[in-house]
């Protein structure tokens, strides 16, 4: 195979909650792929594709500028990605070519089990500690309440209870961690799983016709999975 040929880019996590199950569908889509070294551009062997592999926070921006045609990140990250990008009038724009069934999880916010919480309008005038504070943000306007936020990028479910923040925004899986911290999930205000992204541009002929080849692949799998 010449080294010039064109070769699709894919960026991934590198290691975290979503690059086993990336990993496996590669895999199971037939990319012969090593990742074992420590190499973060891994090349296929047996297809014209690379896997850039980075933060997962990484992922939207690199899809987003044209350094990579794919990325598979999760929907929160994306969303927060894009609105901030939005913000800073950089580009935001993306193709969500599948959702994928993996990674499943929901943003929400929580509070000390002691609150009163009485509804949407009694969390007016809070802080909340997130990672997400434009999904946070959104979510406040849409439902006419102002709230604070300080930004914290892990151990979210502590910051009530040093004093930080009156509750949390955070990801939610089965709700084990809020409950051991002390906190009660009182709004979903996100859900999410992973997907398969894309930068929106016209791939070159040559990279389309390895993404065709490869979509149906990724589709195969999904359903395989249901
Ligand atoms: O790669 P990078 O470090 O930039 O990304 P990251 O910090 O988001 O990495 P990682 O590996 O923690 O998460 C990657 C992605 O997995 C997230 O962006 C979500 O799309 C997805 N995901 C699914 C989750 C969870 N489930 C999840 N439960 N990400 C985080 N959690 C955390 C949550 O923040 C909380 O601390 O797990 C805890 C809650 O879990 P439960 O089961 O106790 O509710």
């Amino acid at each position: 195979m010449s080294t010039s040929e064109p070769r699709l880019r894919i960026a991934m996590q590198k290691s975290g909650r979503l690059s086993e199950d990336t990993q496996k569908l590669l895999k199971r889509c037939g990319l012969k792929l090593n990742l074992s070294d420590r190499r973060l551009l891994a090349h296929v062997s047996n297809m014209p594709i690379d896997v850039m592999r980075v933060r997962s926070s990484d992922i939207p921006g690199l899809v987003m500028d044209g350094v990579c045609d794919l990325g598979i990140v999760g929907d929160n990250t994306l969303e927060e990605a894009a609105l901030e990008r939005e913000l800073m009038e950089q580009k935001f724009a993306y193709i969500k070519t599948t959702a994928l069934n993996f990674g499943g999880c929901r943003l929400s916010l929580a509070m000390p089990e002691e609150f009163d919480y009485q509804g949407i309008k009694s969390l007016d005038g809070l802080r909340f500690a997130t990672t997400y504070p434009q999904l946070l943000n959104r979510f406040a306007r849409n439902n006419g309440i102002n709230v604070d936020f300080c930004l914290l990028k892990g151990s979210v479910e502590v910051a009530p209870r040093v004093g930080l923040s009156d509750g949390i925004c955070d990801l939610v899986s089965t709700g084990a961690t809020l409950e051991a911290n002390g906190l009660k999930e009182v709004a979903v205000i996100f859900k999410s799983t992973a997907s398969l992204i894309q930068n929106p541009a016209v791939l070159a002929p040559a990279k389309q016709k390895i993404l065709d080849t490869l979509l149906p692949r990724i589709q195969g799998v999904m359903k395989a999975k249901e």
